[in-house]
C-alpha cells in the first residue's frame, strides 16, 4: 500500500480485520519496523481522537512522531494557485509540503471539507497535493470526502460485538447546529460495501449523500422504518450535499433517544465522536450499556497502527 485515502485500499477486509486484531492483542510486536522512521501528523483542523490514537499507533511501531497544527504556530498557508500573496498568508502550500516531506518518512493529513467549493472538496485538492508533492506515503486522518481510519475502527468494533453473521446496521442522520462534513458517512458507506451486512441509510429529504458514495445502498427518509430490527445504530450529522454545505434542518425528532432505540433489536449505539449530547443522541442512550462509543474510539489506535504498519512495510 503506497498511500491510504480510502477504506477500499485495505483490500481483503477479513485479512485487514485479522491483522488489526493481532495488533490489538500484541501492540508492540513490530517495534523494530518503525525504528529511526519519523511520522509527521499534519492537522488543518481540530482533533482529539485522531491526534492521540495516531501518535500512539506510531509510537507502538517504534516510530518517532512529530505533530504540526498548521493553524497554530506555523505560517498561514495559501492554497490557491496563481494568487498574488499580498494578504495575510505568508507561505504557499506548494513550498510547505515538500519541506514537511524532507523531515519525515510518512505523513498523515487532516484537512476537512471547506464547503467553499464542492468541486475542490470532492477532488480532495489538499490531500492530493500532499500525495503529489511530499515525496512520502500519505494517509488520510479525515480529508474532505472520507475518514477511512474511523471507518476501519467502526467495522472492527461491529465485528467485536455482532452476534449474528449478517447484522442490520443503520446509519442515521441526526441534528447538529453547525454544518459538518460528509467524510464520515461517505466513508462508512464505502466500508459497508466491503461487508455483507444488511445496511440502511436514514436521512431527511435534502440530505441524500453524493451518488458516487451512496451507490446501490438502501436509503430511506423514514428513520423509524430504518431502525426497526436494527442491531447497530450508527448516528452522524452531515450538511446537505445537494445544497452544498447548508444546514437545512435541526429537527430534533431525528435525535437518537431511548424511544427510538426501542424500535431496534436492542441495538448497539455507535458514533465517531465528538458528539453533541441531546442533539445527536440523548444522555440515556450514550450512557447506556449498549453504547460502544468508548471502545469504538479505543479501536482507532489499532486501525491506525494496521495502516501505518502496512505503509512502513512498503517503504
Ligand atoms: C467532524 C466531522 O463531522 O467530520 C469530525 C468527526 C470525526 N466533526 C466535527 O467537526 C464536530
Ligand atoms: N472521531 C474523530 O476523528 O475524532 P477527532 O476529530 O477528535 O480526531
Amino acid at each position: 500500500m503506497k498511500h491510504f485515502t480510502s477504506i477500499l485500499q485495505l483490500g481483503d477486509l477479513q485479512e485487514a480485520l485479522a491483522e488489526a486484531a493481532a495488533i490489538k492483542a500484541d501492540p508492540f510486536a513490530h517495534q523494530q519496523l518503525g525504528r529511526n522512521k519519523t511520522l509527521l501528523l499534519v492537522f488543518f483542523n481540530n482533533s482529539l481522537r485522531t491526534r492521540l490514537s495516531t501518535q500512539k499507533a506510531g509510537l507502538n511501531l517504534g516510530m518517532n512522531v512529530i505533530v504540526l497544527d498548521v493553524n497554530q504556530g506555523a505560517w498561514k498557508l495559501e492554497t490557491g494557485h496563481g494568487v498574488i500573496m499580498d494578504g495575510d498568508k505568508s507561505e504557499h502550500l506548494l513550498e510547505a509540503i515538500p519541506v514537511m516531506g524532507s523531515y519525515c518518512d510518512m505523513i498523515g493529513v487532516r484537512s476537512f471539507a471547506r464547503f467553499e467549493s464542492k468541486e475542490d472538496d470532492y477532488n480532495e485538492v489538499i490531500l492530493n497535493q500532499f500525495i503529489q508533492y511530499s515525496g512520502r506515503p500519505v494517509f488520510s486522518m479525515e480529508a474532505a470526502t472520507r475518514h477511512p481510519l474511523q471507518t476501519f475502527a467502526d467495522i472492527l468494533t461491529i465485528e467485536e460485538h455482532k452476534t449474528k453473521a449478517r447484522p442490520k446496521v443503520v446509519m442515521t442522520w441526526a441534528p447538529h447546529p453547525k454544518a459538518l462534513p460528509q467524510a464520515v458517512p461517505n466513508s462508512f458507506i464505502e466500508g459497508m460495501s466491503m461487508t455483507d451486512y444488511d445496511f440502511v441509510i436514514a436521512n431527511p429529504e435534502g440530505y441524500d449523500l453524493a451518488p458516487e458514495f451512496v451507490g446501490k445502498a438502501w436509503v430511506t427518509h423514514d428513520q423509524d422504518e430504518a431502525l426497526a430490527g436494527a442491531d447497530f445504530v450508527y448516528a452522524k450529522n452531515w450538511a446537505s450535499y445537494e445544497h452544498y454545505g447548508e444546514v437545512l434542518s435541526r429537527d430534533r425528532s431525528w435525535t437518537v433517544t431511548k424511544e427510538k432505540m426501542a424500535l431496534t433489536n436492542d441495538a448497539f449505539f455507535l458514533h465517531c465522536l465528538p458528539v453533541r449530547r441531546n442533539m445527536i443522541v440523548s444522555d440515556e442512550v450514550i450512557e447506556s450499556p449498549r453504547s460502544l462509543v468508548i471502545p469504538e474510539a479505543a479501536n482507532r489506535e489499532y486501525a491506525a497502527q494496521t495502516v501505518i504498519k502496512r505503509l512502513l512495510e512498503s517503504l
